[in-house]
């Protein structure tokens, strides 16, 4: 079995203890009332997204997410930085400029391995060695830190790690395999749940997949619609379902809390590569961390 099968397997187990630590509050994380920015890279960029939309829709401040390799030179209470690695360069840099240009900042970093270079870079360390990965392509680390930053934030359902469990039992979308072009829909914290899901089809199978809010889809993209697509809603409205299955398109939409439903999404982008032929543990061109020389 590919790792990448297993590690998406054990989510359920990874989200308990993540939802228990994140419930924990462990030091670190931001306060409320604090101004935050969130970095990481690819999934965890993504993951940050997520949760820089639901903290402030939480009320408890206003919170920025930005590409590692983008962080603007502004003041801000607290840089919460995301790595599975912890050697992401991008990350290390954004860390070491931030503390540089602004050192009143607070730094906190959540990563899968804390014997890297990140630990030396971050006031706070929060390890999920539990939930770190063999493959290179990640599903359970960058779920596990969004679940745990919900439960901190006191936005998780109770039942979350059974909906995971729930999703690993759940059908994929029926002809899914056979399409050729995979649109994925957000909406608020559902955006970075969106481009996660279709970075998966492209990592683990070279599929042509693409990520919108769902409203900003109807501006243009929906062109590309036709009888080759799944559209994938993780949010957005009933009626744009409707005009799409009207243009012949596959659609699907989340019946579970959307981070169960990107397990399901996880699950087709193993099934896909393995429909293609390839293996997807070792997608094409990338590399378990992204280090520059
Ligand atoms: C970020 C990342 C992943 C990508 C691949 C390479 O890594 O870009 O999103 O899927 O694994 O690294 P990290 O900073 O979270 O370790």
């Amino acid at each position: 079995m590919e790792h990448v099968l297993r590690e998406i397997a054990s989510q359920p187990e990874c989200w308990r203890r993540a939802l228990e630590l994140g419930a924990a509050s462990p030091a670190g994380l931001p306060e409320a009332g604090e101004r935050v920015a969130v970095i990481g890279c690819g999934t965890s960029l993504y993951m940050a997204q997520s949760y820089a939309v639901l903290r402030e829709r939480s009320g408890q401040g206003e919170t920025d997410a930005f590409a590692a390799s983008e962080l603007p030179a502004r003041r801000y209470d607290r840089l919460v930085a995301i790595t599975r690695s912890g050697t992401t360069t991008e990350v290390l840099h954004a860390l070491g400029a931030a503390a540089r240009t602004d050192p009143g900042i607070s730094t906190v970093v959540i990563t899968a391995d804390p014997a890297t270079p990140v630990s030396g870079l971050a006031e706070t360390v929060i390890a999920l060695e539990f939930a770190d990965e063999r493959s290179v392509v990640q599903t359970r680390f960058a779920t596990s830190g969004l679940a745990l930053l919900r439960a901190h934030l006191g936005e998780a359902p109770a039942d979350l790690a059974a909906q995971a469990e729930a999703a690993l039992a759940a059908p994929l979308p029926e002809g899914a395999l056979s399409r050729r072009q995979f649109t994925f829909l957000g909406s608020g914290w559902t955006n970075g749940l969106a481009q996660e899901a279709a970075l998966k089809l492209r990592e683990s199978a070279l599929a042509w997949a693409e990520a919108y809010p769902a409203m900003e889809y109807r501006h243009g993209p929906i062109s590309i619609a036709d009888g080759n697509s799944l559209v994938w809603f993780f949010g957005g409205p009933e009626e744009l379902r409707e005009e799409l299955t009207r243009i012949g398109a596959l659609t699907t939409a989340a019946e579970l809390d959307p981070l169960a439903d990107l397990v399901r999404a996880q699950r087709l982008a193993v099934e896909l590569s393995r429909s293609r032929g390839l293996d997807p543990d070792s997608p094409r061109n990338l590399s378990r961390s992204v280090i520059l020389r």
